[in-house]
């Protein structure tokens, strides 16, 4: 059987031809068209971003190289019969656009195992940060701090011919996902635990690594879920701000670490990944302010004081989707299986079936309904991973398998340096404003 690198060996030449023959006979074609509200308005609607691996339908959600969230938990080959995704079989399908089988999937568990290693040096930097300094910021440090063994900014500097860019692109891909076990692992222990981390185990899959590392590993339904969480977060198209960072950042040739480390930073952010610790941060402090048994009307009166104080709902909106998100169907159905009865689960239930109504009453917010970061806390807090603050490095993992998959494509098709137009307020009313 071919490894992943010997098949995109064989595929990326067909695709470089493929896009060739595209361009040539449709290069010219108008994509759309740009408003003045749009270029203010964080360019929302505006379509001008190659991204291979996924696109998203503002109504049915995420595809993965064309297949649904459910068709990929049916189709791709699991650890558990009939249990979750690999992800590793998702970074295949989206390195490959092919479903690989349970060999090849192995195959990739087997390599990133063995490729996990970090540096003496990027221990000693995450042993040192202050257990006050936030778990995005040392997993952004140390990400960078791997650069140190980057393949591609060694290749450059010696002198490398554009046409193998993607050789050295796919290694730092293949060593910087395989790596990101131990440095988030590290983190977390370090900042909530003992600072110990386990070894990783030569002959496991990768979520069962990291949960192990972490320090949950003895259960296995949480492994279980760590195989889902890691296939849902990782790729939501070109243009929300972890990918879009990335891939803007690759485009100048900074390497894989150097690009990575900056769609870390765009994931921190509230209105992006973070939201999936201010969800529960939010959802703890109404419990404290309304008690536990609050009604559907002290829920109701504590959104709008969230609202009437400026201040988002967190887990509902999208940029992009009008329906509720696939992703957190996936995570309520993971609920709906394993944790029926928990009463933090009841609560985010009774949300789901509140907050639409008030925000289509308040009548701001495009998407009144849950997006991603609405489930993945309470299914954390359950299996006993408490700490909030830590969420996002969770996601950060599993985005580097989207944004990874498509740099290796952004390098080997030539995308060039990213450099779109930008007009001050002055010059758009000279060209535009009638008086
Ligand atoms: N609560 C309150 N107001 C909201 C809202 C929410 N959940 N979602 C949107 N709005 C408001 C916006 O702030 C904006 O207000 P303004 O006109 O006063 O500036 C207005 O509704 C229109 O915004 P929009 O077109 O619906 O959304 P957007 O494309 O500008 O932003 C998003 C999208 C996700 C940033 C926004 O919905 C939001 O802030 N949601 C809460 C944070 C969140 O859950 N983020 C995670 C998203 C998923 C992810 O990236 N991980």
């Amino acid at each position: 059987a071919k490894s992943l690198k010997e098949r995109l060996t064989e595929i990326i030449p067909e695709k470089q031809e493929e896009v060739k023959a595209f361009k040539k006979d449709y290069g010219n074609t108008v994509l759309g068209e740009v408003t003045i509200n749009q270029a203010y308005g964080g360019m929302r609607g505006v379509k001008g971003l190659i991204w291979e691996g996924s696109v998203l339908d503002a109504e049915e959600g995420i595809r993965f190289r064309g297949k649904t969230i459910p068709e990929c938990q049916k189709e791709l080959p699991s650890a558990v019969p009939g249990g979750e995704p690999l992800p590793e079989a998702l970074f295949w399908l989206l390195v490959t656009g092919e479903v690989p089988t349970p060999e090849q999937t192995k195959s990739v568990s087997q390599e990133w195992a063995a490729r996990a290693a970090i540096p003496e040096f990027v221990e000693d930097l995450l042993d040192r940060c202050p257990k006050t300094l936030h778990p995005m910021a040392q997993f952004s440090l140390a990400i960078n701090a791997l650069q140190h063994d980057s393949h591609f900014a060694k290749a450059y500097s010696n002198g490398i011919n554009k046409a193998d860019y993607w050789g050295p692109t796919y290694e730092d891909a293949m060593d910087l996902i395989a790596k990101l076990p131990n440095v988030a692992a590290r983190i977390y222990r370090n900042v909530y635990k003992d600072g110990k981390v386990a070894d990783i185990q030569l002959d496991k899959d990768y979520s069962y690594n990291f949960s192990n590392l972490l320090g949950f590993a003895d259960n296995k339904e949480f492994v279980e879920l760590m195989r889902l969480y890691l296939v849902l977060h990782s790729d939501h198209e070109g243009g929300n701000a972890s990918a879009h960072t990335t891939h803007l950042i690759g485009s100048t040739l900074a390497d894989p670490y150097l690009s990575f480390a900056g769609g870390l930073n765009s994931l921190a952010g509230p209105l992006h990944g973070l939201a999936n610790q201010e969800v529960l941060r939010w959802t703890m402090k109404m419990q404290e302010t309304i008690g536990k048994d609050a009604s559907d009307e002290q829920i109701t009166k504590y959104l709008w004081d969230t609202l009437n104080g400026g201040k988002v709902v967190p887990g509902f909106g999208h940029a992009v989707l009008r329906k509720t998100d696939p992703r957190y169907m996936a995570q309520r159905e993971f609920a709906l299986q394993h944790l029926p009865e928990d009463p933090l689960f009841a609560l985010v239930s009774k949300l789901y079936h509140i907050i639409p109504g008030v925000l289509t009453e308040h009548g701001k917010t495009a998407n009144p309904y849950p997006n991603v970061d609405a489930h993945s806390g309470v299914l954390l807090q359950y299996y006993g991973m408490k700490e909030q603050d830590y969420y996002t490095v969770l996601f950060g993992v599993s985005r580097a398998i989207g944004v990874m998959s498509q740099l290796i494509w952004d390098r080997s098709l030539g995308l060039p340096l990213e450099r779109p137009k930008s007009y001050s307020t002055a010059h758009l009313k000279k060209m535009y404003a009638k008086n």
